[in-house]
């Protein structure tokens, strides 16, 4: 195993459990009885689970992984995923209930029916059919959180076309990245979006991402802000058109063809360990099916009853299938909130859980403590007795800030599930079943009913109770990724080739058992940074920096940071004699990284150096700079080429920032 902090051996030192209340138990949609149920019969288990979808035509084969690490799910299965998600309900009798409750940041709502959700996805579909959008064609989306971002997610699904969603806060560089690599003949987006109050540009953005952008054909704009100017909202007459004219214009009735259950459905940009984003490729029927059958059991999730709220962005994927592909394909009733958490005052999400009664809430651990930052007489205002499941996701969450998630948010009585998954995943793979399992503060727990996931040491071999090393994936699963979007080679290598020997899917996390072989996650072991729950890679940081005239070398880290989970910390060796960093270098060199990748990739803190500490290979000893990063002694230096770097390093720290 990697080296371990001092928090984290705290960490595994904890005891306290949470055995599942009587009532509750007597109520879940998950039983005891569902782990031996998967394990007598996989393959059984998971049919069982897809049956629960609608299919045109049943499949022949639940797997198929003759051609590994290529998977196929249910063989010969053909089904329509949005029809899946909206029209059936609406013929179910429930086209009344509403599907969406929306909560726009300057305090606009709205509330969207399943039959009215089933409108507006037929209409984007004709719309999108009518811009010449076939099965097949990747649509890109850059949208913040409004309704049209999920029914333009829905309107591709239904007619077979390939999203990629691209997150809102990234830059024009990223986006223009993700265009080219999926070949995107649509981009929809919005005049602009609101953020912390302030109406930002992002059709301007847009439009600097697509100069000389060869595979968009159009874009179709979002009128949210109302934006005007042609600084804000540049137009292209024969390109660009807006959604809400587009729209008047289409039939509210589409006919909703079957795919194949292998037919693609997304694709969905993630940081690697290059500088280059994956685009992690996810297909129809398994997806589908996992991301369902996890929300109902996970969740507890009842239709018609519950008020369901995951406070993600659809940038990631925990948007992907946990605001619109497993919620919607349950028939569940949901908030979908567009700001910022503390506008315009920081009692906002408990508001809204006031408001709407919602009893199950989805969120990430640097939210709940940047929650606890603000103090716990801020919830303590609101009556949040509604909320009866709460859920964390994105980064291990320290036992700390889950006792007062259980405490000041859950009333120390609602389940809290720490839910383990990755883009690549699909669904969630790890996590405690309410109303079964014994919470564990800081625990993931277990595999679910159908999952299989092993800890192993360097060789492949599981360790023991009480022992670490790596987490490995050692079944195929239905929400699997299907490869890296036109990479066949990178997603052999990348997930792999590193136990090869064993076919396990190595998931680039490590992991430990505790003495009752429960699983705690511990973080990356690559060089992937997890900021506030984002992935971002340090040579994509690295990458950014040395783009900047500036700069002669990079390198980055991500110390641990009490809000953050990780923050990125920059070690920088200017260009020429000067290691004289003024305040405004290291201010635009911040800025660069933003406007390179996007704000959120903002190193906390750059230290310009003259050296950095590189082994005689000249690979750059991150161990260490992590350990200046975080207030270390610093550690063995013995296989530094030039051990007198880290005093120098330490020195001009010292006279310096
Ligand atoms: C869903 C999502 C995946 C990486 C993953 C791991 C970390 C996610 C976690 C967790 C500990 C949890 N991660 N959930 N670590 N406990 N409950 O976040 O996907 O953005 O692809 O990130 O996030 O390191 O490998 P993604």
């Amino acid at each position: 195993m990697t080296e371990q902090s001092p928090a984290l051996d705290n960490l595994l030192s904890e005891t306290r459990t949470f055995p599942p209340d009587g009532e509750f138990a007597a109520q879940a949609n998950a039983g005891a009885g569902m782990y031996a149920e998967a394990q007598s019969d996989r393959e059984g288990f998971w049919a069982e689970q897809a049956e629960k979808l609608d299919w045109e035509s049943r499949w022949d084969q639940v797997v198929d992984w003759s051609n590994a690490p290529f998977a196929r799910w249910f063989v010969g299965g053909r089904l329509n995923v949005a029809f899946n998600c909206v029209d059936r309900h609406v013929a179910a009798g429930f086209g009344d209930q509403v599907a969406i409750h929306w909560v726009g940041e300057p305090g606009d709502t709205r509330e969207i029916t399943y039959a009215q959700l089933q409108e507006e996805v037929c209409r984007a579909a004709n719309g999108l059919a009518s811009l010449g959008v076939v099965a097949g064609d990747r649509v890109a989306i850059q949208l913040q959180m409004i309704p049209e971002a999920i029914v333009a997610m829905l309107a591709c699904a239904r007619i077979g076309a390939l999203h990629s969603v691209v997150f809102g806060g990234f830059s024009p560089t990223a986006l223009r990245a993700r265009v080219d690599d999926a070949e995107a003949k649509v981009v929809i987006t919005s005049d602009g979006q609101y953020r912390r109050g302030k109406a930002a540009a992002m059709k301007a953005q847009v439009d600097e991402a697509l100069v000389g952008a060869e595979s968009v054909q159009r874009v179709l704009v979002v009128r949210r802000t109302g934006a005007e100017t042609p600084e804000e909202v540049p137009w292209t007459e024969s390109r660009d058109i807006w959604w809400h004219e587009l729209m008047a214009t289409q039939p509210a009735e589409h006919e909703a063809e079957a795919f194949d259950s292998e037919h693609p459905l997304f694709i969905l940009y993630t940081s690697g360990t290059t500088g280059k984003p994956k685009g992690i490729l996810h297909t129809s029927g398994g997806y589908l099916t996992q991301a369902a059958y996890t929300h109902r059991v996970v969740f507890d999730h009842k239709p018609g009853q519950d008020v369901y709220w995951c406070t993600a962005d659809i940038g990631w994927v925990t948007g992907h299938s946990y605001i619109v592909y497993g919620p919607l394909a349950n028939r569940a009733t949901q908030v979908v909130y567009e700001g910022t958490p503390n506008t315009p005052h920081e009692g906002r999400h408990w508001e809204i859980v006031q408001n709407y009664k919602v009893s199950i809430y989805y969120t990430a651990p640097t939210l709940i403590r940047t929650f606890m930052k603000w103090g716990s007489d801020i919830p303590a205002k609101y009556d949040l007795s509604s909320l009866r499941v709460l859920g964390s996701v994105g980064e291990p969450i320290n036992p700390e800030a889950w006792m007062w998630y259980r405490e000041h948010i859950g009333g120390g009585r609602a389940p809290i599930v720490d839910t383990w998954w990755q883009t690549e995943t699909g669904a969630i793979m790890i996590s405690p079943l309410p109303g079964v399992t014994h919470t564990k503060p800081g625990s993931a727990q277990a595999p679910l009913p159908g999952i299989s996931a092993k800890v192993v040491d360097d060789n492949g071999a599981e360790v023991p109770a009480g022992g670490g090393g790596y987490l490995v994936l050692d079944k195929p699963w239905p929400a699997m990724l299907r490869g890296i979007w036109g990479d066949d080679e990178r997603y052999r290598e990348t997930y792999w080739s590193r136990f090869a020997d064993q076919g396990f899917y190595f998931a680039g996390d490590g992991a430990k058992y505790d003495s009752d072989g429960d699983i705690w996650l511990l973080g990356r072991v690559d060089d992937v940074m997890n900021v506030s729950g984002h992935r971002i890679s340090t040579t994509e940081v690295e990458s950014a920096l040395v783009s900047h005239p500036a700069v002669a070398e990079a390198a980055v880290v991500g110390a641990s940071d009490a809000t953050t989970g990780q923050g990125i910390v920059a070690f920088v060796i200017l260009r020429g004699s000067s290691t004289d960093a003024g305040e405004q270098t290291v201010q635009d060199l911040r800025n660069h990284v933003a406007g390179e990748i996007g704000p959120i990739a903002k190193p906390r803190q750059i230290m310009v150096v003259s050296e950095l500490p590189k082994t005689r290979s000249g690979k750059i000893m991150r161990r260490l700079l992590r350990d200046v990063a975080e207030n270390r002694d610093v550690g063995d230096v013995t296989t530094l080429a030039d051990a007198s770097v880290m005093d120098q390093i330490a020195s001009g720290l010292k006279s310096g920032s």
